[in-house]
Protein backbone atom coordinates (compact mmCIF):
# COMPACT_ATOMS: atom_id res chain seq x y z
CA UNK A 1 0.00 0.00 0.00
CA UNK A 2 1.08 3.70 -0.61
CA UNK A 3 1.00 6.66 1.53
CA UNK A 4 -0.30 9.25 -1.28
CA UNK A 5 -0.10 12.85 -1.98
CA UNK A 6 -3.45 15.03 -1.12
CA UNK A 7 -4.35 18.13 -2.85
CA UNK A 8 -4.21 20.61 -1.77
CA UNK A 9 -6.88 24.15 -2.32
CA UNK A 10 -7.04 25.96 -4.11
CA UNK A 11 -5.68 23.18 -6.62
CA UNK A 12 -7.78 23.31 -9.80
CA UNK A 13 -8.14 19.78 -10.12
CA UNK A 14 -10.11 19.48 -6.66
CA UNK A 15 -12.86 21.14 -9.13
CA UNK A 16 -13.34 17.67 -11.04
CA UNK A 17 -16.64 15.89 -11.22
CA UNK A 18 -15.47 12.18 -10.62
CA UNK A 19 -17.11 9.73 -12.82
CA UNK A 20 -18.73 6.64 -12.02
CA UNK A 21 -16.81 3.52 -11.38
CA UNK A 22 -17.82 0.64 -13.49
CA UNK A 23 -16.00 -1.94 -12.15
CA UNK A 24 -14.86 -3.27 -9.02
CA UNK A 25 -12.10 -5.15 -9.24
CA UNK A 26 -8.50 -5.55 -7.50
CA UNK A 27 -7.05 -2.51 -9.05
CA UNK A 28 -9.92 -0.56 -7.41
CA UNK A 29 -9.52 -2.24 -4.54
CA UNK A 30 -5.71 -1.69 -4.58
CA UNK A 31 -6.58 2.35 -5.00
CA UNK A 32 -9.43 1.32 -2.09
CA UNK A 33 -6.46 0.37 0.18
CA UNK A 34 -4.35 3.21 -0.59
CA UNK A 35 -7.36 5.87 0.07
CA UNK A 36 -7.23 4.00 3.88
CA UNK A 37 -3.75 4.19 4.08
CA UNK A 38 -3.76 8.00 3.17
CA UNK A 39 -6.24 8.77 5.00
CA UNK A 40 -5.04 6.94 8.51
CA UNK A 41 -1.82 8.48 8.33
CA UNK A 42 -3.15 12.07 7.89
CA UNK A 43 -4.67 11.53 9.79
CA UNK A 44 -8.44 11.95 8.70
CA UNK A 45 -12.01 10.72 9.58
CA UNK A 46 -12.53 10.32 5.68
CA UNK A 47 -11.19 10.50 2.26
CA UNK A 48 -12.36 11.05 -1.53
CA UNK A 49 -10.82 9.80 -4.42
CA UNK A 50 -10.73 13.07 -5.65
CA UNK A 51 -8.30 14.39 -2.65
CA UNK A 52 -5.36 12.58 -4.22
CA UNK A 53 -6.17 13.22 -7.87
CA UNK A 54 -8.40 9.93 -8.76
CA UNK A 55 -11.50 11.40 -10.70
CA UNK A 56 -13.47 8.50 -9.70
CA UNK A 57 -16.51 8.03 -7.41
CA UNK A 58 -14.99 6.58 -4.47
CA UNK A 59 -14.94 7.02 -1.08
CA UNK A 60 -13.37 5.67 2.02
CA UNK A 61 -14.27 6.98 5.84
CA UNK A 62 -13.74 5.85 9.39
CA UNK A 63 -15.30 8.15 12.02
CA UNK A 64 -14.73 5.05 15.16
CA UNK A 65 -12.42 6.08 18.61
CA UNK A 66 -9.96 2.87 17.24
CA UNK A 67 -10.14 3.38 13.91
CA UNK A 68 -11.54 0.27 13.29
CA UNK A 69 -14.44 1.10 11.14
CA UNK A 70 -13.51 1.68 7.33
CA UNK A 71 -16.42 1.92 5.14
CA UNK A 72 -15.78 1.77 1.55
CA UNK A 73 -18.92 3.66 -0.22
CA UNK A 74 -18.68 3.37 -4.32
CA UNK A 75 -20.92 5.69 -6.44
CA UNK A 76 -22.46 6.63 -3.04
CA UNK A 77 -25.89 8.29 -3.70
CA UNK A 78 -27.76 10.16 -0.60
CA UNK A 79 -31.62 9.28 -1.42
CA UNK A 80 -33.22 10.92 1.81
CA UNK A 81 -31.75 13.75 4.25
CA UNK A 82 -33.74 15.03 7.11
CA UNK A 83 -33.39 18.14 9.58
CA UNK A 84 -30.43 20.60 9.26
CA UNK A 85 -27.15 20.59 11.78
CA UNK A 86 -24.53 22.65 12.02
CA UNK A 87 -20.77 21.59 12.53
CA UNK A 88 -17.23 22.73 12.93
CA UNK A 89 -15.64 21.00 9.59
CA UNK A 90 -12.14 20.65 8.49
CA UNK A 91 -10.47 19.50 5.32
CA UNK A 92 -7.08 17.80 4.45
CA UNK A 93 -7.18 19.49 1.63
CA UNK A 94 -7.78 22.84 3.54
CA UNK A 95 -4.75 22.30 6.29
CA UNK A 96 -5.72 24.47 8.90
CA UNK A 97 -8.91 26.03 8.46
CA UNK A 98 -12.12 24.90 10.34
CA UNK A 99 -15.59 26.44 9.57
CA UNK A 100 -18.76 25.98 11.07
CA UNK A 101 -20.92 24.21 7.99
CA UNK A 102 -24.99 23.85 8.60
CA UNK A 103 -26.08 20.61 6.44
CA UNK A 104 -28.93 17.97 6.64
CA UNK A 105 -28.73 15.70 10.02
CA UNK A 106 -29.98 12.90 8.54
CA UNK A 107 -29.08 10.69 5.57
CA UNK A 108 -30.01 8.00 3.96
CA UNK A 109 -27.34 6.69 1.23
CA UNK A 110 -27.27 4.30 -1.50
CA UNK A 111 -23.21 2.95 -2.62
CA UNK A 112 -21.47 -0.39 -3.60
CA UNK A 113 -18.62 -1.81 -1.20
CA UNK A 114 -15.02 -2.77 -2.13
CA UNK A 115 -16.47 -6.18 -3.00
CA UNK A 116 -18.81 -4.74 -5.03
CA UNK A 117 -22.43 -5.15 -3.58
CA UNK A 118 -24.95 -2.59 -3.54
CA UNK A 119 -26.40 -1.41 0.40
CA UNK A 120 -28.13 0.97 1.63
CA UNK A 121 -27.50 2.65 5.62
CA UNK A 122 -28.78 4.98 7.16
CA UNK A 123 -26.42 7.85 9.27
CA UNK A 124 -26.56 10.45 11.64
CA UNK A 125 -24.01 12.40 13.74
CA UNK A 126 -20.22 12.84 12.45
CA UNK A 127 -21.06 9.80 10.23
CA UNK A 128 -23.36 11.67 8.21
CA UNK A 129 -21.82 15.19 8.05
CA UNK A 130 -18.08 13.29 6.69
CA UNK A 131 -20.06 11.19 4.05
CA UNK A 132 -22.12 14.95 2.60
CA UNK A 133 -18.91 16.14 2.32
CA UNK A 134 -16.85 13.54 0.93
CA UNK A 135 -19.82 13.06 -2.07
CA UNK A 136 -19.61 17.46 -2.25
CA UNK A 137 -15.42 16.31 -2.95
CA UNK A 138 -16.77 13.83 -6.14
CA UNK A 139 -19.01 16.43 -7.13
CA UNK A 140 -15.88 19.27 -7.11
CA UNK A 141 -17.72 20.83 -4.07
CA UNK A 142 -15.36 21.76 -1.05
CA UNK A 143 -16.84 22.77 3.17
CA UNK A 144 -15.75 26.33 1.80
CA UNK A 145 -18.08 26.69 -0.97
CA UNK A 146 -20.69 26.44 2.14
CA UNK A 147 -19.36 30.10 3.46
CA UNK A 148 -20.01 33.31 2.55
CA UNK A 149 -18.31 34.59 -0.41
CA UNK A 150 -15.84 36.78 1.86
CA UNK A 151 -15.03 33.86 4.16
CA UNK A 152 -14.16 31.77 1.21
CA UNK A 153 -12.20 34.66 -0.26
CA UNK A 154 -10.05 35.16 3.29
CA UNK A 155 -9.50 31.31 3.60
CA UNK A 156 -7.91 31.25 -0.35
CA UNK A 157 -5.77 34.22 0.65
CA UNK A 158 -4.09 32.75 3.62
CA UNK A 159 -3.85 29.50 2.00
CA UNK A 160 -2.19 30.93 -1.09
CA UNK A 161 -0.11 33.18 1.34
CA UNK A 162 1.01 29.95 3.02
CA UNK A 163 1.66 27.74 0.02
CA UNK A 164 5.27 28.30 -0.06
CA UNK A 165 5.56 27.19 3.35
CA UNK A 166 4.39 23.72 2.64
CA UNK A 167 6.40 20.94 1.40
CA UNK A 168 6.29 20.34 -2.36
O1 LIG B 1 -10.69 14.49 8.70
C1 LIG B 1 -11.69 15.14 8.42
N1 LIG B 1 -12.47 15.64 9.43
C2 LIG B 1 -13.71 16.22 9.23
C3 LIG B 1 -14.29 16.91 10.29
C4 LIG B 1 -15.53 17.49 10.16
C5 LIG B 1 -16.22 17.37 8.97
C6 LIG B 1 -15.65 16.70 7.89
C7 LIG B 1 -14.41 16.12 8.02
S1 LIG B 1 -13.72 15.24 6.71
C8 LIG B 1 -12.02 15.44 7.01
C9 LIG B 1 -11.19 14.64 6.02
C10 LIG B 1 -11.41 15.18 4.63
O2 LIG B 1 -10.97 16.22 4.23
N2 LIG B 1 -12.19 14.47 3.86
O3 LIG B 1 -12.49 14.92 2.63
NI1 LIG C 1 -12.31 17.07 2.70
Amino acid sequence: MANLDILIYPDDRLRNVAESVTNVDDDLRALIGNMFETMYTAPGIGLAATQIDVHQRVVVVDVSENGDQPLTLINPEIIESDGRIEHEEGCLSIPGIYESVERPELIKFAAIDRDGNPYEMEADGLLSICIQHEIDHLNGVLFVDHLSALKRRRIKKKMLKHEKDRPA
